[in-house]
């Protein structure tokens, strides 16, 4: 018992000193426990996050615009298998946590459970979502637990170019057209409160957040991200031209920041309940296309073992 006790707080210590948690490294359970649940969540975030902008691929209005979406979305694919390797460091398998998301036991971020309806809505999950994933995923470059601080170094670099690519479509078209202005109006209008929705409840709703920090998996809450994305976000909003939707939102003189209206928590529960607009089509789009896949991981696997075969003869 004493030795644990002495463990944990070395463990505590080294999280203290800034240095990093590798996997062979002694971490408590809650530690290993926390950091498979949040990061093979962001993991299946990735991926499904997919699935709204893989459905302009084939409409997008130019073959630059295409090009671009096609390297964007591709980046996602790779962020999610960085950060399913990460999680395989702390001894949990990769097909148990891509089971755990097929089956509806995982969670996934709940801004990919609503339709990207038209183009302008590329732009906006790459300005609003990206967005809103850059600001909480730099603090997580910080993380304590080493595999995932790396993994989401180059994460970031790649998310920051995304950003910007859905803020220039949003640009281009509040340039344009009156159509055009209205279309991206329209997705911001759509895209603002699910994109605030993204950082999680609210601090004092938040079973993880004091521990996490603690541990310093998450270095600010939930609330401080949101508030700094809002900040930054109405000012990009107000360069080209575009109102967010939210008749409360002030600038607030004394305390620096915007004063904004309330979240509908109850959209946000709902959504991650599983009954949100499109929660049932991304499941069943996942599970078809690891079904459809299974011929490469059974040529996978076959290659591998003829090779082991082949090496040990
Ligand atoms: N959706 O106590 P907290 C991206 C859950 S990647 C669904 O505050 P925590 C890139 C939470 O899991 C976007 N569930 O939890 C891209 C927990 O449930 P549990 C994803 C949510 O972990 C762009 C419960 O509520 N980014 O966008 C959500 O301390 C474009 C209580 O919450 C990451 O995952 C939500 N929005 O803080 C890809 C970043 N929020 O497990 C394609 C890493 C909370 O007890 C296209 N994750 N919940 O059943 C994090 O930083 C944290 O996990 C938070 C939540 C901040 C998301």
């Amino acid at each position: 018992m004493t030795d644990v006790k002495n463990l944990e707080e070395l463990f505590q210590a080294k999280v203290d000193g800034e240095l990093k948690i590798e996997p062979k490294d002694w971490m408590p359970d809650g530690y290993r426990k926390n950091l498979v649940r949040q990061i093979s969540q962001h993991a299946h975030s990735e991926v499904v996050g997919m699935l709204p902008e893989g459905n302009w691929i084939t409409r997008a209005p130019n073959l630059r615009r295409k090009a671009i979406l096609l390297a964007k979305i591709q980046d996602e694919a790779g962020h999610g298998l960085y950060l399913y390797s990460a999680v395989e460091t702390l001894g949990t398998t990769r097909e148990k946590t891509v089971d755990d998301l097929l089956g509806g036991k995982a969670k996934y971020s709940s801004i990919f459970n609503y339709p990207t309806l038209t183009w302008a809505d590329i732009g906006a999950v790459g300005w609003l979502v990206d967005g809103a994933a850059i600001m909480n995923q730099v603090m997580l470059c910080r993380t304590s637990y080493g595999p995932y601080a790396r993994a989401m170094v180059r994460i970031c670099k790649e998310e920051s170019f995304h950003q910007r690519q859905g803020y220039e479509i949003m640009s281009v078209l509040s340039k344009g057209t009156p159509e055009q202005r209205e279309m991206a109006q329209d997705a911001l209008n759509r895209w603002w409160w699910p994109s605030l929705m993204m950082f999680g409840p609210s601090d004092a709703n938040s079973p993880h957040s004091a521990q996490s920090m603690k541990w310093k998996i998450k270095r600010q809450s939930n609330d401080e991200l949101r508030q700094t994305f809002i900040d930054r976000t109405v000012q990009q909003a107000e360069v080209i031209g575009l109102k967010v939707p939210d008749p409360k939102l002030k600038w607030n003189e004394s305390t620096q920041h915007y004063d904004s209206g309330e979240i509908d928590w109850t959209e946000f529960n709902n959504v991650v309940a599983g009954n949100g607009p499109c929660n049932k089509e991304r499941l069943a789009a996942r599970n078809k296309a690891h079904d459809d896949g299974a011929w490469v991981r059974e040529a996978a696997m076959a290659y591998a073992a003829k090779k082991a075969k082949r090496k040990a003869a």
